[in-house]
């Protein structure tokens, strides 16, 4: 039978970046594309969640500003933890949108010390190539297409912001809702069994449409699992259909 799209074994092969292959890796061994997004904002619900889903995903994507008692001991330490118990990768979803310098102190300094515990992180390119030479360590996602009602990612946009990041050695991948090459990961929120929007902009697809269409290679999960009555089955559902949807895509 035609392949419409590679598959995460062939993707495995043909990628450079530790992240990436971390990624896939983890993706094969759990039989997960899920990537849960932690939008919760105290350092209890956030490692509560974590351990609830952390079998099940294959990276925990934070918003760490959002935690309102974060401190680094009783909120990163025991995160970490989790995640080597579980096997997951942390994704924070800074998305940096300044020069170079300042993206490199927010990325260093602070209180958050993203450098020192992000797998990965999220970043615009709106800064230009050089502004994501500082990401030396991680992983970044370039934030491509936005899934928000009247973003101004416009297709233009989006062409010049790819050239950007397919050129970048530190790009692993990119946040898009429309399909990309497939040189880099693509990673995809707006993810929602039962929601078509949030009524704040948020447009939402499911996983079947994101894979068949797009392609995806990973789906972003968050009020469809944190705000579910049972979060761990949540997880377990959107795992077991985002795996089907990618075992979908395969056929032609
Ligand atoms: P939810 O599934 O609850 O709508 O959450 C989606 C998550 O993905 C949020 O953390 C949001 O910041 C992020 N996100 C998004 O929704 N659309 C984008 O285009 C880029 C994002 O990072």
């Amino acid at each position: 039978e035609e392949k419409t799209r590679s598959s995460y074994e062939q993707k495995l092969q043909n990628t450079q970046h530790s992240v990436s292959k971390k990624l896939l890796e983890t993706a094969l061994a759990k039989q997960s594309n899920l990537i849960a997004s932690a939008d919760v904002t105290t350092t209890q619900e956030l490692l509560e969640l974590a351990e609830k889903v952390g079998p099940h995903v294959i990276a925990l994507k934070t918003h760490i500003d959002i935690i309102s008692d974060f401190d680094y001991e009783k909120t990163i330490t025991p995160l970490k933890a989790l995640a080597e118990k579980h096997q997951f990768l942390l994704m924070e979803d800074r998305k940096f949108a300044d020069i170079g310098n300042t993206q490199e102190l927010q990325f260093t300094s602070g209180v958050f010390k993203i450098t020192d515990w992000a797998d990965f992180v999220t970043s615009q390119v709106i800064g230009g190539f050089e502004s994501l030479d500082c990401f030396k360590n991680v992983g970044v996602v370039a934030i491509i297409g936005m899934s928000s009602k009247g973003t101004l990612t416009t297709s233009s946009y989006r062409e010049e912001a790819l050239k950007v990041a397919l050129s970048h050695p530190n790009v692993i991948g990119a946040v898009s809702q429309n399909a990309i090459p497939e040189e880099i990961l693509l990673f995809t929120p707006g993810v929602n069994l039962a929601d078509s929007g949030d009524g704040k902009g948020q447009q939402y697809n499911t996983p079947e449409h994101v894979f068949k269409t797009l392609h995806t290679d990973f789906i972003i999960v968050g009020r469809g699992i944190y705000k579910s009555d049972n979060p761990e089955q949540a997880s377990i559902t959107y795992k077991n259909e985002g795996w089907k949807a990618y075992l979908n895509s395969l056929e032609k």
